[in-house]
């Protein structure tokens, strides 16, 4: 293939709810651009960006994966990301090497959740988007109803640029509202289209539709205003042009009309890509100079060579692949590479070009172009790759802390030094996933972002690495805190005859804000404790601490402050001390008033306003508070601070609700105190499970 240079390359993340046809687009986009021969189904899994078994077998996409096609002299990179809430973050990231991105919007249902949430992404980047209305050739899909859910979202700036020809079944092609142009199909998916005038029923609305776009461009541009006052209308010259100069600048956001699956407009969306999404020419990129100040980079080839790592894949067989956008500069195949952020030298062997999971080698990658490449040493997602004289680094991706932790046990003896050498690969292929043992119970952890991730990670598991594991229900991260400061006394004395043991120490314990974890304070004067001591004492608070009171949960949020204690000349030592530490802790905890808290999640519900009652019941029924509530179109959203114990089971019970289509986001919030009557049942189950009783439910 031929190289790119940057104002001829177009980086674009597909993004959006999961079943909108983010995948099945990019598999049209792919055989109308010749890239592939056969037409790609999501529903048979011969998609080339879906390739892994896990997400052919669920029929979603769980990992963000790059594609290419060229189309009109130009290079369009594509990056296809998982709708599925669990999986948002790939999007994030994906979002971070792009100029530009299409949120795709099934025009059945309008605007959902995560279409929301990625939106907001968009808006922190300001980058540049179109809107592409998918599945137009479903029932119930509707442009004014899409079109209303997403003005909701960002007033009047999603405008068409396209009309739908036929609705709901008869969909059978656009008109584009610039060139007044109809584009017809023959609905066999072969996308061989004929070229048009404006069917004569539908002028009057192409009409319209062509002067709110015309107004809208108008609108953001003071020298078009002002024509357009005069004249009354723009040409189709200005009108061009300032409908690109409005997308760049993430004004104003192109809407485009498709059917993916019958292959329907997508060759007009990918002229529309071309004609207004920027280039990475367009867009200089954000990064950090010497003094970590921020500052920018132009695509430009003949600047240092700068990368950016934005995704890494654990192969256990082809080893780690390291997928980047080179900023500026040209990487070359067979060359070393320093990596800045951990200051080590890397080696590159072959350059790639991925489309899908099919690697092309090329000698080359030039600025603004996406790439990868494979078994680097240490390098790993978010480092930045380069010139070791040029001083530049490119911001973090921020990923989410995991919000649920299940155990996982090995099926078979032996295989855990296995899962822990897989875990970390996985570890550094996805870093929303936490892998750890617990203090306490020494179970291995696996933590992620909810259960369909620790499912689908513990299938990678399986399939990849080989090593097949059980998981244990869901362990909500309690922890414990004190209400009431007190003083406390801990003595450890023993003579057994020879040298005895001795240590005495005096503390005060008070509660801290939440948040603010441990805080030991030395506080000791005179030398009541030898120096050398004190730490033994904190040791001993420390282990006493983690390990819990009420339930065997960390506790948090107080401070120890050791201030008097005494000591022996021949018995004392660090032993007697830590264990004066942890009778002290234990002698504070029965009057510090101890307590159980439990993480609190934000919950956003998006469900057609008819459940919205019934949602809302259910929620208060969860312990969940009602923090406010909203309409987009016919649909509600409810936004909830529930406990995280209270929402394991709600996927399962939102979809048999709602029939299917009501969808849920959620993350960590806080920690909150557990009500009385559900801290006895969480202390009994601990004291079962420490008693090796299983327990049902807690
Ligand atoms: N009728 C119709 N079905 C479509 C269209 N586009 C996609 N589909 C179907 O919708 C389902 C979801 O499509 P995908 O492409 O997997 O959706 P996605 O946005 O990639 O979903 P995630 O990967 O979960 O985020 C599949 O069964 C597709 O065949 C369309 O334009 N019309
Ligand atoms: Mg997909």
């Amino acid at each position: 293939m031929k190289v790119y240079d940057a104002a001829g390359i177009r980086n674009v993340a597909l993004i959006g709810h999961s079943g909108s046809g983010k995948t099945q687009l990019t598999s049209a986009i792919l055989s109308d651009s010749a890239m592939v021969n056969r037409f790609g189904k999501v529903d048979d899994g011969t998609t080339v960006t879906d390739y892994d078994e896990e997400e052919i077998a669920r029929k979603h996409t769980l990992s963000a994966s790059t594609a290419y096609a060229e189309w009109s002299k130009q290079k369009i990179n594509l990056i296809d990301t998982p709708g599925i809430g669990n999986f948002l973050s790939d999007a994030r990231a994906a979002l971070h090497v792009s100029e530009g991105a299409l949120v795709v919007v099934d025009a059945v249902s309008g605007v959902m959740v995560q279409t929301e949430k990625v939106w907001e992404a968009c808006d922190e980047l300001a980058l540049p988007r179109m809107v592409v209305l998918n599945r137009l050739d479903r029932e119930r899909a509707s442009l004014e109803r899409s079109l209303a859910s997403l003005r909701e979202l960002c007033n009047r700036t999603v405008i068409p640029i396209q009309l739908p020809v036929g609705e709901e079944k008869a969909f059978k092609g656009v008109v584009d509202l610039v060139a007044r142009k109809a584009y017809t199909f023959p609905g066999d998916e072969s996308g061989k289209f004929s070229e048009g005038p404006v069917p004569s029923e539908m002028t009057t609305a192409v009409e319209t539709a062509r002067e709110a776009l015309i107004e809208m461009v108008a609108e953001n541009d003071e020298q078009l205003m002002e024509k357009f006052f005069e004249a009354g209308t723009l040409t189709d010259e200005e009108l061009v042009a300032g409908l690109r100069a409005a997308t760049l600048a993430a004004k104003v956001f192109p809407l485009v009309c498709t059917s993916a699956t019958l292959n329907i407009g997508v060759q007009q969306l990918l002229d529309a890509v071309a004609a207004y999404l920027p280039s990475p020419a367009d867009r200089p990129y954000q990064g950090a100079g010497k003094d970590g100040q921020e500052t920018s980079r132009a695509a430009d080839e003949k600047a240092p060579a700068a990368a950016f790592v934005w995704k890494t894949i654990a192969d256990p067989f082809a080893g780690r692949i390291t997928m980047f956008r080179v900023v500026s500069g040209t990487l070359k195949a067979d060359s070393n590479v320093h990596n800045k952020s951990r200051e080590s030298a890397e080696r590159f062997g072959h350059l790639l070009l991925l489309q899908g999971k099919t690697q092309t080698s090329v000698q080359e990658i030039k600025a603004g172009d996406l790439g990868a490449v494979a078994k680097l040493k240490d390098t790993l997602t978010n480092d930045t790759l380069g010139d070791k004289s040029d001083p530049i680094v490119f911001p973090a991706v921020r990923f989410p802390e995991p919000v649920l932790s299940y155990a996982i046990e090995p099926k078979s003896r032996g295989d855990e030094d296995k899962i822990s050498t897989a875990m970390h690969r996985l570890e550094e292929e996805d870093p929303t996933i936490r892998y750890s043992r617990d203090a306490q119970t020494k179970e291995l952890l696996l933590s992620g972002q909810g259960q369909l991730h620790i499912e689908v990670t513990v299938a990678k598991l399986k399939r990849r690495f080989g090593v097949d594991v059980n998981l244990k229900p869901p362990r909500i991260p309690y922890r414990e805190t004190i209400k009431a400061s007190t003083e406390a006394h801990g003595r450890h004395k023993k003579q057994t005859g020879g040298h005895g043991q001795f240590g005495d120490c005096k503390i005060k314990v008070e509660p801290l804000p939440r948040g603010a974890d441990f805080e030991f304070v030395d506080d000791i004067f005179g030398g009541s404790i030898p120096r050398q001591f004190v730490p033994a004492v904190e040791k001993g608070i420390q282990d006493a601490r983690t390990r819990g009171y009420l339930a065997g949960y960390p506790m948090v949020d107080f401070r120890v402050t050791v201030f008097d204690g005494s000591y022996h000349d021949v018995d004392s030592n660090e032993l007697s001390f830590k264990l004066a530490g942890s009778l002290a802790f234990k002698d504070a905890m029965t009057r510090a008033r101890p307590t159980i808290l439990e993480p609190i999640m934000n919950v956003e519900v998006y469900a057609p306003s008819d459940f919205a009652g019934d949602l809302m019941g259910d929620l208060n029924g969860r312990r969940g508070r009602i923090g406010g509530m909203d309409t987009r179109g016919a649909m509600t959203i409810i936004k909830a601070q529930v406990p995280m114990a209270e929402m394991l089971t709600y996927e399962q019970h939102l979809t048999s609700a709602t029939g299917g289509r009501g969808s849920y986001h959620m993350e960590y919030s806080h920690y909150d105190e557990v009500p009385a009557q559900q801290q006895s049942k969480i202390i009994a189950a601990a004291k079962a499970e420490r008693a090796g009783v299983e327990v049902e439910e807690v």
